[in-house]
């Protein structure tokens, strides 16, 4: 209901500037009428456009209503206390001194004819009451879409004053030069016969005052470019702290950067990342080597075109592990020249093992290696990806599939399949894989979403089926679903499970018979018809079973999230920012966190479109999704799409200290500042990030 009333309310508002700027121009006209016959029907289209405005204005009023009515304060707030009152109040004016006048003028000037005017019908027709409400109008409504394009909510006290001064000064200036203007008028003897004034004058006009307010609106962009520019050495462990409501940590100020202490407070003492690798001591269980490297890889369509790939693979290479095994990866960059590092995505392991760079390592350059160490400890459904300049890393081919299997090993009669979707390296392959799997073979399909900004749809035809796991993480009794599709965001997970019949089964990626994974006897087989299907939703599925935690637990701390988008600057370029509480990196507040702590977030989408938000290091229990308690099994997230007007609360406990991102998966938000982290008390990190570092987390 969110996305619908907040739509309209902005189209309508767009809606009421047009046609209170046109009815104002259509008014402005009615001094020249000349004849009472032209003057009325002068007024009778500034009567049409003005009964357009007034219905504008009551779709506007409606939905902004209708979003008071729907949805929570910190969705609504700004339509309620900004948008509304600047439509109502210069509404009031047209109603109280345009309606009156207007109608006074069409019937008098039905009443006479000919030329010159009525003394006293010129009088009206060019009073300046009859235009600069209408003006007023359509300059509120440009200052609330103003609002809406460039100024995120929660609102900054400066950032709504400035515009909302600026606003009445013009009026006030322009309402003054308009009454002036008309006592001139008035004692104009000629001024009732008075033509219109030719086009390129009135265009000469127009023009001028462009260029006045472009010269205004130079300088301003010209300092807003200047004062996004990333500084060119940013610290992860500085910068603005919010402690949710909970206890401060020693901390240090220095204008709005804050730092931890030196000495924070007992239990707690200074710990930089790279000391929080576990205990990874010992010979590995398993080793990986991957390699970063440039490659041409073969396109469906016979063309070749450079990749950036681990070990010439696109995806890169599966890998496979089991729970509770000391794992060994070497990563080597071969001549990825902007750099490289693994980020282990949904995996929570220890902090120096997460692989972000400027956080908990620098990026791997040309020629060097990294040797990541752990013991994962869940089992499940997981993917690799660089996050050093992770938008265009995994644009190009860095990242593969992950898999941990239980410590005992999987059971070997599960067919276990990876079904992982990406634009790029479905490009390089038979858009139909084909499958032989026995009939009464326990399936397992791990499907792993990974193209940036794709809500991808999975649906599996052929048989019922049940959600094992999201995210990696197994759910409680998950039940049987039939006719049911899922839509998985940038990095999400679902695993799948189902006995094969003894008839085809597909599963289609994105909804049609043309990409997928057909499943048979024999791997042969037509694929099966696509029925309509309903979207899975997690909130009520499966049983619920113990959590550590749940909507009446007293929480250390509370954290809001708000999400928006806004026009605006990003490091001197021009681009539809991202931002967290209003800001965009680094800029962004950190979430304080002692270890041990229970917290909740609260996640709410201001914005127009959807973001994954992703905690490294942690899994989220979702409590609510706009204010409906999850009562199924317990849904475990580490990347949770928040679609425009939702709101979650989220929990976790802080349990592995450390400085973990905190980010919008849509990898082109997070470029452009959506990205935060949380951060643990006394950790800090010897890393860098800024103009002057080679580490680019996003
Ligand atoms: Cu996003």
């Amino acid at each position: 209901m969110y996305s619908l009333w907040s739509n309209l309310e902005i189209g309508a508002l767009f809606l009421v500037a047009f046609f209170a700027w046109r009815a104002g121009a259509s008014a402005a006209k009615l001094r020249y009428g000349g004849s009472a016959e032209r003057l009325k029907r002068k007024t009778r289209r500034t009567v049409l456009w003005m009964a357009l405005l007034l219905l504008s204005i009551g779709l506007q009023i409606w939905s902004a209503l209708e979003v008071w009515a729907y949805s929570p304060w910190m969705l609504s707030q700004d339509f309620v206390s900004v948008h509304l009152p600047l439509v109502v109040m210069p509404t009031l004016f047209v109603i109280g001194c345009v309606l009156p006048r207007i109608y006074w003028i069409a019937r008098e000037s039905g009443r006479r004819t000919g030329a010159p005017l009525d003394p006293e019908l010129f009088r009206q027709a060019s009073h300046p009451l009859l235009v600069v409400p209408l003006r007023a109008t359509a300059l509120c409504a440009l200052t609330a879409i103003y609002f809406f394009l460039a100024v995120p909510v929660p609102f900054v006290p400066a950032d709504v004053m400035l515009p909302l001064m600026i606003l009445g000064l013009v009026v006030v200036f322009a309402a003054n030069l308009a009454w002036h203007r008309w006592k001139r008028l008035l004692n104009d003897r000629n001024a009732s016969a008075a033509t219109l004034p030719p086009l390129w004058k009135r265009s000469m006009r127009a023009l001028a005052m462009l260029a006045v307010v472009g010269a205004i609106a130079t300088g301003g962009i010209a300092l807003n470019a200047q004062a996004s520019r990333l500084p060119d050495h940013v610290r992860m462990d500085e910068g603005t702290m919010d402690y949710g409501g909970g206890t401060d940590f020693p901390h240090v100020s220095s204008g709005q950067v804050e730092v931890q202490a030196a000495s924070a407070s007992a239990g707690a003492p200074a710990v930089p990342v790279t000391e929080l690798t576990g205990d990874v001591s010992g010979t590995p269980d398993r080793r990986f080597a991957l390699t970063a490297q440039k490659t041409q890889v073969k396109l469906g369509s016979g063309k070749t075109k450079e990749a950036w790939t681990f070990d010439g693979q696109l995806p890169g290479p599966e890998l496979r592990m089991r729970q509770g095994e000391l794992v060994e990866v070497v990563l080597t960059n071969r001549d990825i020249a902007e750099g490289v590092t693994i980020h282990w995505h949904g995996l929570d392991i220890p902090n120096a093992q997460d692989g972000v760079a400027g956080a908990t390592q620098n990026a791997v350059r040309p020629g060097e290696s990294f040797v990541y160490r752990f013991r994962p400890e869940q089992t499940g459904t997981f993917w690799y990806h660089s996050h050093q300049d992770s938008q265009e890393a995994v644009k190009r081919g860095l990242f593969g599939p992950l898999v941990v299997e239980p410590a005992a090993g999987q059971d070997p009669k599960v067919k276990d399949i990876v079904a992982l979707a990406n634009e790029r390296a479905f490009q390089t392959s038979d858009p139909i894989r084909r499958e032989a799997v026995a009939p009464g073979t326990p399936v397992r399909l791990r499907l792993i979403s990974t193209d940036d900004w794709v809500i991808r749809r999975f649906t599996l035809v052929g048989t019922p089926f049940r959600v094992a796991a999201i995210d990696g993480t197994e759910l409680n009794k998950p039940g049987e679903l039939t006719d049911t599709h899922l839509e998985l965001t940038t990095g999400s997970r679902a695993d799948l499970v189902f006995t094969m019949p003894d008839h085809p089964v597909f599963l289609s990626v994105g909804g049609s018979k043309n990409r997928g994974i057909l499943l048979s006897k024999d791997g042969t087989g037509e694929i099966p018809d696509i029925p309509a299907t309903r979207v899975f939703n997690p909130l009520h599925y499966g049983e619920p079973a113990d959590v550590p935690f749940d909507d009446k637990t007293t929480y250390d701390r509370n954290f809001t999230m708000l999400l928006d988008n806004k026009f605006g600057f990003y490091n001197g370029s021009f681009t539809n920012l991202y931002t967290i509480n209003g800001k965009v990196f680094p800029k962004t507040p950190m979430f304080m966190v002692r270890q041990g702590e229970k917290v909740r977030v609260t996640i709410a989408n201001h914005g127009q479109v959807d973001h994954p938000m992703h905690l490294h290091g942690h899994h989220m229990l979702v409590l609510s999704r706009n204010g409906e308690r999850s009562t199924g099994s317990p849904w475990w997230s580490d990347t949770l799409d928040v679609r425009q007007g939702d709101v979650y609360e989220v929990a976790f406990v802080a349990d592995n200290p450390g400085l973990w991102m905190d980010h919008c998966h849509n990898l082109s938000h997070a470029a452009v500042g959506m990205s935060m982290h949380l951060m643990y008390e006394g950790v800090t990190t010897p890393f860098e990030v800024g103009s002057a570092s080679f580490n680019r987390p996003e």
